[in-house]
């Protein structure tokens, strides 16, 4: 069914023309003309309670609106506004499908992909770490979790056990040596949910999808001024963010990119984020996280690697792909850095402490 914008957008209050914005995989985005606002689809296939979702965005982003007004800053810009709609909903249910809300545009800000600078990691380590330490007193219970077990990688583990054994595509026997690599590294899996279940890593308010695209820089000078995409803001690890940010942070190519030669990780790129990161965490972290940093950017780049091959397994269901092999070379991108990763574990280590001391 095609939608009428027009008619979504009015609901808005809104009169504009409309196009395509951004890189995502799960939800579709588009930005209105004048005035400009940012418009999404949530992906209701992933997000089964689209409600619970906005509740958590509109609780988050209410808290950190206090937070920067009480330091002088300019709410609209630091955090994501929900526009509501003419009956005062922060979304708009056209059917089941066809989910909508509705953000302010948030203005003289770029977005960083694959072209990022050190210093653009740098600045991103102080946005997320900021994020989470303004989110520390956060009551943690009122969150829904909007995906279960996002980040229980044990789970995703026994998921890709599943694709596997379903083999629903007819493809295990063609990706064989990505799945022996994949099941070799599951002994690794659960040391995050282990060290939260025995109450060694506490539970947090985080963002649990710390891609680089999901901050917004300050146009000018370069700073983070927002973090956005705020879908699985929920219970989980500060181990998550840290990790998922380096995922794709510390490599030097694109996630998908196929030419594995130039898949490198990237000790500088590490350090230049945890030193962002820390500035704002040293104090809020326990030792048990802070040693544990090096070992939760193999372990989400792992975790990104065996979901893109359970969803190449399953049909790629899951993950927008735009060719059939997508998914698989996103996971084969993936491991290639996980095994770079497993081999700078102890350098980075080294990076931690130096920037600690
Ligand atoms: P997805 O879940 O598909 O990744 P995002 O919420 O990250 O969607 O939005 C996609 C892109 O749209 C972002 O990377 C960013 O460039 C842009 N964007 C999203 N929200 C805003 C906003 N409020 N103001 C300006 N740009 C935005
Ligand atoms: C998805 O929506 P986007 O593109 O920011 C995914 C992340 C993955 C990422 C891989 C809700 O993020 O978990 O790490 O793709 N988001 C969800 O690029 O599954
Ligand atoms: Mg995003």
């Amino acid at each position: 069914m095609s939608v009428d914008f027009n008619a979504v957008l009015s609901k808005f209050s809104i009169e504009s023309k409309i196009s395509d914005y951004g890189n995502g995989h799960i939800n579709d985005t588009y930005c209105t003309e004048t005035p400009k606002y940012i418009l999404q689809r949530i992906n209701t296939d992933i997000f089964k309670n689209p409600y619970e979702l906005m509740e958590n965005i509109e609780n988050v982003t209410q808290f950190i609106r206090k937070k920067v007004e009480e330091r002088g800053g300019d709410p609209d810009r630091e955090t994501l506004t929900i526009m509501k709609t003419v009956s005062g909903d922060n979304y708009y249910k056209l059917d089941d499908n066809n989910f909508f809300r509705v953000y302010k545009f948030i203005s003289d800000t770029k977005t960083v992909e694959n072209d990022k600078t050190y210093d653009d990691l740098y600045n991103a380590g102080i946005g997320f770490g900021r994020f989470q330490r303004m989110l520390d007193d956060f009551p943690v219970d009122v969150l829904h979790e909007t995906i279960v077990d996002f980040h229980n990688t044990p789970k995703r583990v026994e998921n890709l056990k599943k694709a596997i054994a379903e083999d629903k595509m007819g493809r295990v026997k063609e990706v064989k040596a990505d799945i022996d690599f994949a099941l070799e590294c599951a002994e690794f899996a659960d040391v995050v949910t282990n060290g939260i279940a025995s109450g060694d890593i506490p539970v947090r308010v985080t963002h649990n999808d710390t891609k680089i695209n999901n901050i917004l820089f300050d146009a000018n000078t370069g700073e983070a001024v927002a973090v956005i995409d705020l879908d699985t803001v929920m219970q989980g690890s500060a181990l998550y963010d840290f990790g998922d940010a380096l995922r794709m942070g510390a490599s030097t190519a694109a996630e998908d990119e196929v030419n594995l030669d130039i898949v490198n990780f990237d000790i500088e790129a590490f350090e230049a984020f945890a030193k962002g990161f820390l500035a704002e965490t040293k104090d809020v972290l326990t030792k048990t996280e802070i040693e544990l940093l090096p070992f939760s950017v193999k372990l989400l780049t792992y975790e990104c690697g065996i979901r893109f091959l359970t969803d190449y397994l399953e049909g790629d269901t899951y993950f927008k792909i735009h060719r059939p092999s997508h998914n698989i070379d996103r996971a084969r991108n993936q491991f290639r850095l996980v095994r770079e990763m497993a081999d700078n574990e102890a350098r980075m280590s080294d990076v931690i402490r130096e920037i600690c001391k």
